[in-house]
């Protein structure tokens, strides 16, 4: 037992617990996850801080991604770089929020911004049209998302200004659970 590879510091390991959702079994074993992508590049020993990111192509081809509807923008919105390419901190933020132990109103800010496709801090028509297509993978007629999307808009929108503000989401999400489904990953 006693001469196990030092990967953490006892430091860093009560640091990633205190800010994540994760154990110190799990950062250890998440670590093993990001090494495994990338054996050449991810050293096995962290307690340096060495500076390594791997590009959103190998993230996304994950099991726990691959299927996911939104893996290039989850990605690219916990890429510190916003370029897509993830550091380790990066790595575990993302699977954090995506855990079943983060409260929904973290994921639901993070849908947001996901959903928000012309980040103009508002979920409008054409934001959601693309969302309900993706959530749907393309199964709705043209005129189905259309109908679904006013309908959703108006019941949602609570300032009448014909958009979705974060509040309005928040509303809009606690009538239509599904809309954060795709924010539960289990790593
Ligand atoms: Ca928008
Ligand atoms: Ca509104």
């Amino acid at each position: 037992m006693g001469n196990k590879q030092t990967i953490f510091t006892d430091e860093q390991l009560d640091a990633y617990q205190d800010c994540t959702f994760f154990t110190r079994k799990e950062i250890l074993r998440l670590h093993g996850r990001y090494h495994e992508l990338a054996p050449h590049l991810v050293p096995m020993d962290y307690t340096e801080e060495p500076d390594v990111k791997l590009p959103l192509a190998l993230i996304v081809n994950m099991p726990e991604l691959k299927e996911n509807p939104f893996r290039n923008r989850i990605v690219e919105s916990f890429s510190e770089d916003g370029l897509g390419n993830l550091s380790f901190n990066d790595f575990v933020d993302m699977f954090s929020v995506l855990s079943e132990m983060a409260p929904r109103e973290l994921k639901a800010i993070y849908a947001f911004k996901i959903y928000d496709f012309n980040v103009d801090n508002y979920i409008c028509k054409e934001d959601l049209e693309k969302t309900l297509n993706k959530l749907t993978r393309e199964e709705l007629t043209a005129e189905e998302v259309n109908l679904v999307c006013e309908k959703s808009i108006e019941e949602a929108d609570l300032d009448g200004d014909n958009k979705l503000s974060f509040a309005d989401f928040e509303n809009m999400i606690a009538r239509a659970p599904d809309f954060l489904s795709t924010f539960h990953i289990r790593i």
